[in-house]
């Protein structure tokens, strides 16, 4: 049913899950909501209630009503779903916006209070488990001790755990760097073989390090090399070293820390334990065997400790985890 009105219904609409294919899709609403029911051809709910509802053919998903003016359309989250629901709700009158505009208690109006609404938020974008207890301490920690100046987030360690940080191998070739990212990610992402020079291009992984988000990069072998492909993927890989988060950089039995190596390493790590050196290496912070797995996880959290240290995870400061808690919330837009 389309309204003769369509001007009329004062309301708008935005998708709080990403526009990828998901298991469902959130389609946020919010305004005169009784017009909207009416719109769409529906019985009114009430607040705090919920429906099984059709919208138009389309799909079937359920309809909440968390507040007055809030409701919440939850289809199937496939991207064609999603499209043809929009289109739908559009030609009744819905203005779709991005969330991003919105102050973030317009978009969780389940919550009491900023931090609380920034909380959710953050809870829904972090990708590491560590994050979790300490998003969910910060709406007491804030009530019991406000933030005075919220200028430190951008220096602030804790920013990894929502932002995944760059995390870079680096080393000679057939230090057994390729071997490592496949030992962290617990399958075989980067190929890996007793050549030097088997990694021509940097090979990346979003993988999980101590309850940690990261993206994990190998890189080639940084050596003098007459292939000019090689020298052009080693090249491109230095950028990488000056934007690393975490810089590694792994030696063997036979291979210190390269020469060449712009940066220094955050931490050294031998590999190959199982071999006996020839001569003496460098010195290392950790010696592991990414062949068979031993000492990866004291690496691990070793990587996580140098980017968030445990001091830091026991400060019971309140966190300034999101951008909306650095300029005072009652300025933020919201929708009426
Ligand atoms: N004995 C032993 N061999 C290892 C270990 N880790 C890796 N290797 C072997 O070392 C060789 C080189 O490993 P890669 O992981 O391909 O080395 P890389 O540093 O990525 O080499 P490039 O990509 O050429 O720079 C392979 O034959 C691996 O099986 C280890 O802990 N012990
Ligand atoms: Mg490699």
């Amino acid at each position: 049913m389309i309204p003769s009105k369509p001007d009329h219904l004062e309301c708008r609409a935005w998708w709080a899950t990403a526009p990828l294919p998901g298991a469902i899709g959130i389609c946020h609403m919010k305004g005169r909501l009784e017009a909207m029911f009416e719109a769409l051809g529906i019985d009114p709910l009430e607040v705090g209630a919920t429906r099984v509802l059709e919208i138009a053919g389309i799909d079937e998903g359920v309809l909440a009503r968390p507040a007055e003016d809030s409701a919440l359309f939850m289809p199937h989250g496939g991207p064609r779903v999603r499209q043809l629901i929009s289109r739908h709700l559009e030609k009744l009158g819905l203005r779709f916006i991005d969330p991003a505009d919105t102050d973030p208690r317009t978009r969780w109006p389940e919550a009491d209070t900023l931090v609380e609404a920034c909380m959710l938020e953050a809870l829904c974008a972090t990708e590491s488990p560590r994050a979790i207890d300490l998003l969910l301490a910060q709406p007491r920690r804030h009530r019991d001790n406000p933030l005075e100046s919220s200028d430190d987030r951008g220096s602030d360690p804790r920013r990894h755990l929502i932002d995944p940080p760059l995390v870079v191998i680096t080393g000679r070739p057939n230090v057994g760097k390729s071997t490592l990212l496949n030992r962290l990610a617990a399958t075989e992402v980067a190929i890996t073989a007793d050549l030097e020079g088997t990694t021509r291009d940097a090979v990346a992984a979003r993988l999980i390090i101590d309850g940690m988000a990261c993206d994990v990069i190998d890189l080639p072998g940084l050596r003098e090399s007459d292939d000019p492909i090689e020298r052009r993927a080693i090249m491109l890989s230095s950028r990488f070293l000056e934007e690393s988060d975490l810089l590694i950089t792994l030696v063997d039995h036979e291979r210190g820390v390269p020469e060449s190596l712009e940066r220094t390493p955050d931490l050294i790590i031998r590999n190959k334990s199982d071999l006996q050196s020839s001569r003496p290496g460098p010195k290392t912070d950790h010696e592991i065997c990414a062949k068979t797995g031993e000492g990866i996880e004291r690496l691990a959290m070793l990587m996580r400790q140098a980017l968030v240290p445990d001091e830091i995870l026991k400060n019971e400061d309140p966190w300034s985890f999101h951008p909306e808690l650095e300029r005072d919330g009652d300025q933020s837009p919201t929708i009426e």
